[in-house]
């Protein structure tokens, strides 16, 4: 959760066809521009260094980054998203990726995987199987981080979760912030948990970045629980991208 360097992507016009598990609504792109914006002005603040790409119109899901890679100290790995529409933003990130790593590492397939599916822990990155994560990705994933002597561990995402990520953050070396739904299946032992307030379940999707925890606004009984823990929060604006399933996470490679 000590980073210096954030990557993130603004959302274009097309963001209107983005993918979306249940329909509520076409998002704004003013708004989301502002939340965008307020988005990076905060790891900005965190103390990153922000590389901010323009919008890729044939990719409407093109801002969600995360899902493209997995950067690690040791290098990056480009994934390869199991949403067809996704697959070829991976080509536009690979670039920028092999200009700041001198390891870039590439899911070539069969199997696929996104990032949204990795927490990387302290100890350990954990990996969960999704509509958008197979076993071969996975198996593929680890074959690479035994190279870099991280090990892998498969888990589960609950049903009709889009990622494993949608569900859980990583708050420090040892702690999470995740769902009831989620903690529920026992991934998490050994960590120290703090669960999303009921109905607040979409606040899991937050990031630690430096002396921040960054968290979507609205949820307040779970942004109170986290600074009474301790964290430093900050809630953006999120209800344009949450129209698409996407939350901070999403919104960032950090490195
Ligand atoms: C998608 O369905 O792929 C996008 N609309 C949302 C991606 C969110 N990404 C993430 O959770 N890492």
């Amino acid at each position: 959760y000590e980073f210096t360097r954030a990557i993130t992507r603004r959302p274009g016009q097309s963001i209107i066809r983005g993918l979306r598990a249940v329909d509520t609504g076409a998002p704004d792109l003013d708004l989301m521009l502002a939340h965008h914006a307020d988005y990076v002005a905060t790891l900005r603040e965190a103390g990153a260094t922000v590389t901010e790409l323009p919008p890729l119109e044939d990719f409407p899901d093109a801002l969600f980054v995360e899902d493209t890679a997995l950067c690690l100290p040791e290098g990056a790995v480009l994934m390869r998203p199991g949403a067809p529409s996704r697959l070829g933003e991976v080509a536009h990130m690979a670039p920028v990726l092999r200009d700041l790593y001198a390891d870039v590492r590439v899911i070539e397939g069969p199997g696929f995987i996104e990032g949204g599916d990795i927490l990387t822990t302290g100890r350990e990155v954990l990996v969960g199987r999704s509509a958008r994560t197979d076993a071969a990705g996975v198996a593929e994933l680890a074959t690479i981080l035994k190279d870099w002597g991280r090990p892998l561990r498969e888990v589960a995402t609950p049903p009709g979760v889009l990622h494993f990520k949608t569900d859980c953050s990583l708050l420090d070396g040892e702690t999470v912030l995740s769902t009831e739904r989620l903690a529920a299946s026992g991934c998490f032992e050994g960590y120290r948990v703090i669960l999303t307030a009921d109905g607040e379940e979409a606040a899991a999707n937050a990031i630690r970045f430096n002396r921040f925890v960054l968290m979507a606004a609205g949820f307040p009984a779970t942004a109170e629980r986290l600074r009474r823990a301790g964290y430093e929060v900050r809630e953006i604006g999120n209800s344009e991208c949450a129209k698409l399933d996407g939350g901070m996470s999403c919104l960032s490679l950090r490195l």
